[in-house]
């Protein structure tokens, strides 16, 4: 029998925004507006519920949703000219909300709130941490005169130094084209696992989903970190940098629903409404929440297709 973590069951969530983009040091800026874009889509989901439920079509079942069920936490206190103020910030989002027995899900902002989001769940465990970190790159660069040390390309180098994140049970999926060298070699050093893009369109989600559920059991927590950009930008344009090849709209849901029960905080980042077409990305974003909340949530019925 695969391993795979116990799911997470009878559980409430919190969405916070980070509208925070002052690292993305790269790329275009603009997903400061994030927050407040998925928010709107998130409510043209949400008026589907009736009478604490809602009906999941791609499984035809019926799962819970009482209105505690998903509460917005409103936005963490970013501080546009402080960096550091804001990624404090973050952390103490997530960490007070793991403190009042929900689970965090983060609405960034820019990919450097990776690392605040990993930090609250590290230390809010006694135990380790996994990352399941989505994103069409590494996010592995250390320092550099340009960037610093905590912009949108460190947040995964940051989170793997903290003490209790356990990065050879942590995993990077739908990363593709070029990277640095020095990632290949801190990576291989620090046994940090890689699935990339092509691989996932050659095995399929659901294979991936197992090998990934796997791959995290040896780590107490997990957090899912969910760059946009992981998905491709036919699909997901509203994002900060574009990189072909990516995972389609029904990749990163299946992924996301297939990964939800076992996970315990998310963060979803890079969302830029100043590069979206009719607010697509945004609302892909807020299925992909949704569906985060519906699967990962209160006991739902087995379906078809879902992790045995
Ligand atoms: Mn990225």
């Amino acid at each position: 029998m695969t391993a795979r973590p116990l799911p997470r069951t009878d559980r409430r969530f919190t969405l916070l925004g980070a509208p925070y983009d002052g690292a993305a040091t790269l790329g275009w800026p603009g997903s400061r507006y994030a927050p407040a874009r998925i928010r709107a889509a998130m409510a043209w989901i949400l008026q589907r519920r009736e009478d604490g439920q809602i009906y999941c079509l791609d499984h035809a079942t019926l799962h819970p949703f009482p209105e505690d069920l998903l509460v917005d936490g409103g936005d963490v206190h970013t501080v546009g000219h402080d960096l550091d103020a804001t990624l404090d910030a973050a952390r103490a989002g997530v960490a007070d909300t793991l403190a009042a027995g929900r689970t965090p899900v983060l609405l960034g902002g820019d990919d450097c709130l990776l690392y605040p989001a990993a930090r609250g769940l590290a230390e809010s465990t006694p135990g380790t941490v996994a990352v399941i970190h989505l994103d069409a790159h590494l996010d592995l660069l250390d320092e550099n005169e340009q960037q610093g040390r905590y912009s949108h390309s460190s947040g995964m180098r940051r989170a793997s130094e903290l003490a209790n994140v356990d990065v050879s049970a942590s995993v990077q999926l739908a990363s593709r084209h070029f990277n640095f060298p020095s990632s290949l070699a801190f990576r291989e050093k620090a046994g940090l696992r890689n699935i990339p893009a092509a691989e996932i369109h050659r095995r399929g989600t659901e294979a991936v989903a197992a090998d990934v559920l796997a791959h995290v059991a040896a780590a107490d927590r997990v957090l899912l970190a969910f760059d946009i950009d992981c998905i491709d930008p036919a699909h997901a344009p509203g994002a900060g940098a574009h990189e072909p090849g990516g995972l389609t709209s029904h990749q990163a849901l299946d992924l996301v629903q297939r990964l939800a029960p076992y996970t315990d905080a998310m963060v979803l980042t890079e969302v830029n409404p100043l590069t979206d077409a009719n607010d697509r990305t945004a609302n892909l974003a807020a299925y992909l929440v949704a569906h985060f909340v519906v699967h990962g949530g209160l006991a739902a019925p087995s379906h078809e297709g879902a992790p045995a």
